[in-house]
């Protein structure tokens, strides 16, 4: 791992597009519906035991939420889709936000969406995947809590993920994942090395 996972600090909540920080130049954000494991991931891939817990604030659930890696990299956690206490009008209004920031945002460079893997790609999971597509840019579906299926299962369901994406024509990479047995890590971790720009060997920053 490189240790500039290990050194990731919480940087700032953004309300919308308009108050990201300047100066980042790689971001990496990370989707997923609620209680899919994505703080977990976050602190599994940082080595930290709470630092996405530690941004919780009242009305988190529709701000974009920093974590910075070194002067020029971040991780952003997205807030959880799905979550039914918050008023549809809010939701709509959210979701407006969060295709301008997809669309807008410079240093977006990737987008990990977290599936729980008793759950099967859901509608919204979906329409993630197709609007990133669109954008081109790229995504990395984690399977979570792959440590609560068998083997067989948990390899039946990344098989059966990787056939329905493949068969919509989505570009993306998809891996068993388990932030309590470490599964997947490294696999993530590689992926975020490219599409933070990290090693070098990947500069797919957008022009
Ligand atoms: N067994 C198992 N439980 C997990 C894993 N990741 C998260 N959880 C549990 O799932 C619940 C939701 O996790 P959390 O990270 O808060 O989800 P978030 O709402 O997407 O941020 C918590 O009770 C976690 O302990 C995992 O890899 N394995
Ligand atoms: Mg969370």
């Amino acid at each position: 791992m490189n240790p500039l996972y290990h050194r990731a600090e919480y940087l700032l909540n953004a309300p919308s597009l308009n108050t990201t920080p300047e100066g980042i130049e790689y971001e990496v954000a990370f989707a997923g519906r609620s209680n899919a494991g994505k703080s977990s991931a976050i602190n599994t891939l940082t080595h930290q035991k709470s630092l996405a817990r530690t941004s919780k604030t009242p009305g988190r659930t529709q701000h974009l939420v920093y974590f910075k890696l070194d002067e020029h990299r971040c991780l952003v956690d997205l807030p959880g889709y799905g979550y039914a206490k918050v008023p549809p009008r809010i939701q709509q209004q959210w979701q407006k936000e969060l295709e301008r920031y997809l669309e807008k945002r410079k240093a977006l460079n990737g987008l990990v969406l977290l599936v729980d893997i008793r759950r099967s790609l859901g509608e919204y999971d979906l329409q993630m995947i197709s609007y990133a597509n669109h954008l081109n840019l790229d995504v990395f579906v984690a399977l979570t809590k792959a440590d609560k299926l068998n083997r067989n299962n948990a390899k039946n369901t990344l098989f059966a993920a990787q056939k329905l994406l493949n068969d919509l024509n989505a570009n993306v990479q998809v891996e068993l994942f388990s932030s309590l047995k470490k599964e997947g890590i490294e696999q993530l971790h590689n992926w975020l090395d490219n599409h933070l720009n990290v090693t070098n060997t990947a500069d797919k920053k957008k022009p």
